[in-house]
């Protein structure tokens, strides 16, 4: 099937930078490209350029477990996260390429009475906004996960738990392909392995961006960065309250169809769902200290392991094939900063931490709209740097469902 595929198109273009754009995107991960998509088709900027330091969707939008789901807890939040679901549900239409988006429900399991009261506290509000959000008696969850141990082994106990029926998993590098083809479509310059390492600022306005292919005029600058926002930030000057910590996944050898949903079980660690190609796609919590490997330490991988075993009986002789390890950015409140920055023509769009994949569409059609017309967009409004001045925090640890 590969004959000749040396002569297949190239899907994007891979320019030398120029020496002037209108607006500079730093970061080629799925945020940093849609942002850059919505830009160019909604506001009709062309000279733009994403700089990515290494290969697109090489961050965290290639390391991701793909969950994609709306069930926050906040109605702020409620309208970027369903504002997002519902650019999924066209992104393989919108971009003619197909992001492999698998809406087969996403299920949240809740193993204390604590964990009972928030669930359906959380599942009120979200029916509150609108988003399709069930409770599920332990018998309920047995019919949809017919694998599992409604015991947890006698440590983790199924209490019940939740259900989004719209939510469910993509192909994340596709998301990263897709909207790199459309953006290299409509002009945007696409230029890899280019390193920012530094930023011209004059009067407290960015004037220009340093980078390891050279000096690039701007007076726009996005920091799309994910893990690497507070070293960027660093470089403009001023600080984020933001963490970086190593998040770890891992896939098991193929198998036969056997888990038909995603199940969620933040209290144990450990989260699994079934690839299109029939790897146990399985994820643990964040390290307990920061750093910047893209590994994630053994005694994580452990306990994550530990839990699978105990709910899920089956998969006890199961071989894992690979693991890896992104560095996410989580704040104080484990909501993302969507903004303006304390340099004038410098936004932030960071903070995503664990959970920023299902995030991608939504986020960069605000976050465009945001560095185009230099305010907050209507939903990003809430999520500014400033919240942690002011206190209006937006606490979505519960929903997070992954433990950092
Ligand atoms: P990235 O894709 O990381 O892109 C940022 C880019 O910036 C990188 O490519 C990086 O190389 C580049 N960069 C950094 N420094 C520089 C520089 N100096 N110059 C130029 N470029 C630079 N979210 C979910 O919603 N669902 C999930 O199931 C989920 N699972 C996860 C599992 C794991 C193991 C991990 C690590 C994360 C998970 N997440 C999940 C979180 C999600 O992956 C991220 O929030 C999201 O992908 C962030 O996208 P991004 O485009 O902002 O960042
Ligand atoms: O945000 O849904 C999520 C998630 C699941 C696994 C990692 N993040």
């Amino acid at each position: 099937a590969l004959s000749y595929h040396e002569n297949w198109q190239q899907a994007w273009h891979s320019p030398e930078p120029k020496k002037q754009y209108d607006a500079v995107i730093v970061g080629g991960g799925g945020h940093g490209l849609v942002t850059a998509y919505y830009l160019a088709k909604e506001h009709g900027l062309r000279n733009i350029a994403v700089i990515e330091r290494g290969w697109l969707g090489g961050g965290n939008t290639g390391r991701n477990t793909t969950i994609v789901r709306s069930n926050y807890m906040w109605d702020q939040s409620a309208a970027l996260y369903e504002h997002s679901l519902k650019l999924w549900e066209n992104m393989t239409r919108e971009l003619n390429f197909n992001v492999m988006f698998s809406q087969r429900s996403v299920l949240n399991l809740a193993h204390t009475l604590n964990e009972v009261r928030i669930t359906k506290r959380r599942i009120n509000s979200n029916r509150l906004n609108g988003i399709d959000s069930e409770w599920l008696e332990p018998e309920d969850v047995k019919r949809e996960v017919p694998i599992i141990d409604l015991r947890g082994g006698g440590r983790y106990p199924v209490m019940g738990g939740s259900i989004q029926r719209r939510a469910g998993t993509a192909r994340h590098d596709a998301v990263a392909w897709g909207y790199a083809r459309a953006c290299s479509e409509m002009g945007v310059d696409i230029i890899q392995q280019c390193a920012v390492e530094g930023f011209d600022i004059e009067g407290g306005q960015v004037t220009g961006v340093r980078t390891s292919k050279g000096h690039i005029k701007t007076n726009k600058v996005g920091l799309v960065v994910a893990g690497h926002c507070g070293v960027l930030a660093n470089m403009a000057g001023f600080k984020l309250p933001v963490n970086s910590r190593p998040l770890q996944a891992l896939v098991s050898e193929p198998v036969k169809p056997i888990v038909h949903n995603v199940v969620m079980a933040g209290a144990v660690h450990a989260y699994i769902s079934q690839s299109d190609k029939g790897e146990l796609v399985i994820g643990a919590g964040t390290d307990a200290y920061n750093g910047y490997s893209q590994w994630g330490s053994n005694p994580v991988t452990e306990d994550t392991l530990a839990a699978i075993c105990e709910l899920y009986p089956l998969f006890k002789r199961m071989r894992m094939l690979r693991q890896w390890g992104g560095v996410v950015d989580t704040c104080p409140d484990a909501s993302p900063i969507i903004g303006l920055s304390p340099v004038k023509g410098m936004y932030l769009n960071c903070g995503w931490g664990t959970g920023g994949f299902k995030a991608t569409p939504g986020s960069g059609h605000i976050f465009a709209d945001t560095v185009a017309n230099n305010r907050p967009h209507p939903i990003a409004a809430p999520f500014a740097l400033d919240r942690f001045r002011t206190g209006f925090l937006i606490d979505e640890h519960a929903a997070a469902g992954v433990a950092h």
